[in-house]
């Protein structure tokens, strides 16, 4: 009697663990055909890029103006996509973030350059920045009214853009900023503290709207943010523009943008050819079937395995060997993180087929809780049908 009550009790907890995994699964189903909902690829033929920004934009002092960085960026684009884009460069120099709100809303140039874009990026805020330290601006006193307003008129850009253009496929990047002066202005740490809370301001900012974002500053200051970016021979003679290998290098962060971290970049997935990597989602991390490679439990040194940006036979073969051992929610082969990435190792291997197998057999959908061999068919199947090649970035 007592043994059976206790297995009738073992049998309720059981169903409310598989009843809990069917919720949190189903959660995860609903918010990502709602989330695949969100963005539409670009139509095959001309994109039109337009670039909104300052001096940065612009090219200031550059010897040779196609070394442009959005020139750079618009050139890539037409391959990255396997399209023609029509750019429309819109940098002017010295243009603060109060000044680009007013020609977005004034300027017919800027406006019907906006409302043709399938693809606009946004350089603000150093001329803000940079005007309040050439004021001699050191501390928080000075740099408060000129973060609020940063800030507001960032919110009101972003505004503007989307007032002007409401097309589904509008794909927005926005840099943050570098601090050329780090080395130089040691003795006042209030200058770079205010920049970082800019860059803050705009990280939040793209993560809540869906934007990508180029970490300009990392590239240019480092992780720690202490590096110094003249010495990378980064900045120009004027100690502020960015040199031509400066111009390079933000080309190079904004066409590497991966903003759902699933090692296909945004211009990749966002492109109308799926042989190129695109028709996916850059705000869905599940569609592109990359792992890592060798399989987390059998490598040698699980930190070592490669997530590359292509699926291979190799992705299947891992998938395979995790469906070997039986892993799903729950067994120690899907909770662990042998890599150390802070994701279960399960959800990295993890997947399940979308609504829209039949027509596109390169995308894969949200992880299910087990790891199949039809994952691993699934995983197959993306490399054979010549869409797991997100890799043409050199
Ligand atoms: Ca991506
Ligand atoms: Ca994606
Ligand atoms: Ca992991
Ligand atoms: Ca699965």
């Amino acid at each position: 009697m007592g043994r059976r009550i206790l297995k009738n009790r073992n049998l309720a907890l059981l169903d409310i663990f598989y009843i809990t995994i069917l919720v949190v699964l189903g959660c995860f189903v609903i918010l990502w055909v709602l989330n695949s909902k969100n963005y539409k690829v670009h139509a095959a033929g001309t994109v039109t890029y337009t670039a909104l920004g300052d001096s940065i934009s612009s090219g200031f002092g550059l010897t040779d103006q196609n070394k442009v960085w959005v020139l750079l960026y618009n050139g890539n684009l037409a391959n990255d996509e396997g399209v023609s884009t029509d750019l429309n460069n819109l940098g002017v120099p010295s243009l603060s973030s109060t000044e680009l709100l007013n020609k977005l809303k004034t300027d017919a140039t800027f406006r019907s350059a906006v409302s043709a874009a399938d693809f606009i990026t946004v350089d603000t805020g150093t001329v803000d920045w940079f005007t309040a330290r050439w004021n001699g601006c050191s501390s928080s006193a000075c740099f408060d009214p000129m973060l609020a307003t940063f800030k507001s008129n960032f919110d009101s850009i972003i505004a503007e853009i989307k007032a002007v253009n409401t097309k589904s496929n509008l794909y927005i990047a926005v840099m943050n900023l570098y601090n050329p002066y780090i080395s130089v202005d040691t003795g006042y740490p209030e200058r770079d503290r205010y920049l970082q809370l800019m860059n803050s301001y705009i990280a939040t900012k793209s993560s809540a709207l869906g934007f990508g974002l180029a970490d300009v500053h990392k590239a240019f200051n480092g992780a720690s943010g202490t590096e110094n970016p003249v010495a990378k021979n980064y900045i120009q003679v004027d100690g502020l523009h960015p040199s031509e290998t400066g111009h390079g290098v933000i080309a190079d962060v904004f066409r590497r943008v991966d903003t759902d971290g699933d090692a296909c970049a945004d211009v990749k997935e966002i492109g109308p050819d799926y042989k190129l990597g695109g028709q996916r989602d850059y705000k869905n991390k599940w569609d592109f079937y990359s792992v890592p490679v060798p399989a987390l439990i059998a490598a040698p040194d699980p930190t070592k395995a490669i997530k590359d940006s292509a699926v291979g036979a190799g992705d299947s073969q891992s998938v395979f060997a995790y469906f070997k051992v039986g892993a799903k929610a729950g067994s120690p082969e899907y909770e662990q993180d042998l890599n150390n990435n802070g994701i279960k190792d399960g959800l990295e291997y993890d997947r399940s087929i979308p609504p829209d197998h039949a027509t596109k057999p390169w995308l894969s959908g949200p992880p299910d809780g087990a790891i199949s061999a039809g994952d691993a068919q699934l995983a197959f199947g993306v490399f054979k049908s010549g869409g797991g090649n997100c890799n043409q970035l050199p």
